[in-house]
């Protein structure tokens, strides 16, 4: 008898996830909400781990799989329902993993196959689910592909890439100039010379990163497989590197004067993106319960719903670059007002309806530490901005991204020296600007203070034993920061008042509530230099969230007639409820039921 009932849940279970076509609502979760369709990714909140620095579990100082494995409760308890792993396959590591040299296999750093399926099965005994990074813009060239691809110019790999004959210029150093001005995000021409062939390859990102050649079928063709093989050990889906970047323009034309110093947006969105993304739809997404987020680098908020629109079949999310570049000019800091977050948050609302969504995210390993750039991580004021930005985070209407260390309040290091960073941008960057005496080796420097990736690639600073407990190595490969002793995961997960601690009841608070998922967004005050006040209002439910983004106490009137009702969670103790006068401290943040 009970082997007969197993048998039958099985099967229910097998054809509740496999083969059920993506954007399949859970049979229980059919009514839409405030006119959206219910999906297990829009009520999810996910969780990024770079897992070079996450945990190291056999003392080389490189983070790996066993380490992620050993810290599933640590995230089943933080309640995130979602891991996204940035890249775990074979790579030469010229970019962190963004540069893989197969797909099929583990980085031999990170363990292997078998410790890669632990961890999944992990993942899933705990009811979590895992998306994994799908980096196909580019290979590196150590990939078997364009070791092949750089033999000869008749290799059957030969248009697996972007080859082109570079325009003949007699005396220079190859006897060519590159086919186009099409620059690097890593520094200098997007183009490589290839002395064995005498082409030049296109890479948008380093030297090692050749852009594969998605007008070719036999390259979507081989991308497909390879999901599949993903899809098939029971991974729930991908973030897309630079997806927008896969379909090339006709005829490279040359970067026009203004894209010159922004050239992500000449790059993205080209003539056949929605075809081939439809066709990776039809051919392998559509077959599985999954969730997609591209990472939507030169995409504008115009654009958005054309690749996320439920109704096209492309992708689930992107990420829009708009918050995390408003404190950029270029590559440059640049101070960044209130006002213009909200606006930016307003607009995005606008431009999305119930058939598309979004996601919320102010931080990622590409940028810098969350409480350092959206908060004030002084010692007076790093624990209440932290927590005032993970009630915005998980308040806003969008799928929220936490990156790992945000959820301790992790800060920004104190970078000093050159020596100390290992971002190819930023030693590429320092050859092609520092030393060629185009900018002053201070300045670049203190830029690199406010917006070095390497912030947020630091170690996870897991205790207050040597390096932060990320490894029983004498050297990470990546130093910790010096103020791990005192911003630790032991310290936070036993103080009831720890950044970790109220992360963790805003994202059970997020995942209960409807409203907070679905819920319409209104701004209350968008002017406002030093308030941030929103409602969430679903049919049922109304919120108002208030936060206050300064140091400063300040008396506020809610505008509109808007009261205060009943107190949900605030990240400093107090008593006000059902009054319109709120007494805000530096950085306090409250949620309020209406
Ligand atoms: O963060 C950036 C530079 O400081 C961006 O230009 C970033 O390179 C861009 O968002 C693309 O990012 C993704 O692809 C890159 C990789 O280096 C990043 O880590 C990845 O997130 C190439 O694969
Ligand atoms: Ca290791």
């Amino acid at each position: 008898m009970h082997r007969t009932i197993n048998r039958f849940i099985f099967i229910v279970l097998t054809l509740s996830t496999g083969g059920s076509a993506q954007n399949a609502p859970n049979p229980a979760q059919t009514n839409p909400i405030n006119g959206y369709r219910r999906m297990w990714w829009k009520e999810a909140v996910v969780y990024q781990i770079y897992p070079r620095s996450f945990k190291d579990s056999n003392g080389d100082g490189i983070g790996d799989l066993p380490g992620i494995t050993g810290k599933l409760d640590y995230l089943q308890d933080l309640g995130v329902s979602v891991i996204w792993l940035s890249p775990h396959f074979d790579s030469p590591n010229a970019d962190n993993g963004y540069d893989i040299r197969d797909y099929r296999k583990v980085m031999t750093e990170f363990g292997t196959m078998a410790d890669f399926d632990k961890m999944l099965a992990g993942i899933k005994r705990r009811h979590m689910r895992m998306i994994i990074d799908l980096v196909v813009n580019h290979s590196s060239d150590e990939h078997k592909w364009f070791v092949e691809s750089r033999r000869s110019r008749d290799n059957p790999y030969r248009d697996y890439y972007i080859w082109r004959p570079g325009k003949p210029h007699p005396g220079s150093s190859t006897g060519f100039d590159p086919p186009n001005n099409y620059l690097s995000f890593f520094s200098g021409s997007a183009w490589q010379f290839d002395p064995g062939t005498k082409e030049y390859y296109l890479h948008y990102f380093a030297v090692k990163q050749p852009d594969l050649n998605w007008d070719n079928p036999k390259v979507r063709a081989e991308v497909f497989d390879l999901m599949k093989f993903w899809l098939d050990k029971g991974v729930d889906g991908f973030r897309m590197d630079v997806i927008p970047f896969i379909s090339k323009r006709d005829g490279l034309p040359d970067l026009p004067p203004d894209y010159l110093a922004r050239p992500q947006y000449f790059y993205a969105m080209g003539p056949h993106l929605h075809e081939y993304l439809r066709e990776m739809n039809r051919e392998v997404l559509s077959k599985y319960d999954v969730m997609t987020v591209g990472e939507a680098f030169g995409v504008t908020l115009e654009q958005t719903p054309t690749l996320v629109d439920e109704r096209r079949n492309e992708l689930n999310m992107i990420f829009n670059f708009d918050v995390v570049r408003l404190n950029r000019d270029g590559n440059q800091w640049r101070d960044w007002t209130l006002p213009e977050l909200k606006a930016i948050y307003a607009t995005q609302d606008q431009a999305l309806d119930v058939h598309s969504w979004n996601t919320i995210f102010l931080s990622n390993h590409d940028n810098p530490r969350l409480v350092s750039t959206f908060g004030d991580d002084s010692p007076a004021f790093r624990v209440p901005s932290a927590k005032l930005l993970a009630t915005m985070l998980l308040t806003l209407k969008g799928t929220p991204f936490i990156y790992q260390g945000d959820e301790l309040g992790m800060t920004n290091y104190p970078f000093t020296r050159i020596e100390e960073f290992d971002d190819i941008e930023v030693k590429n960057g320092w050859k092609a600007d520092v030393l060629t005496g185009k900018v002053k080796a201070d300045d670049y420097i203190a830029n690199l203070r406010k917006t070095s990736r390497d912030h947020s690639r630091t170690p996870m600073q897991w205790d207050s034993s040597a390096n932060g407990g990320f490894t029983t190595a004498a050297k990470p490969w990546l130093a910790v920061n010096p103020n791990y002793k005192s911003i630790n995961a032991r310290e936070e997960l036993s103080d009831p008042n720890s950044i970790y601690n109220y992360f963790a009841k805003m994202v059970k608070f997020r995942e209960k509530t409807p409203a907070l998922v679905y819920g319409d967004y209104e701004d209350l005050d968008p002017q406002n230099a030093k308030i941030f006040a929103y409602t969430r209002t679903s049919r049922r439910d109304k919120y108002l969230v208030v936060l206050n983004f300064s140091e400063n106490n300040i008396s506020y009137t809610l505008p509109g007639g808007h009261k205060a009702g009943q107190l949900q969670i605030s990240n400093i103790n107090t008593k006000e409820e059902n009054t319109a006068e709120l007494k805000l401290k530096g950085w306090e943040a409250r949620v309020y039921k209406q």
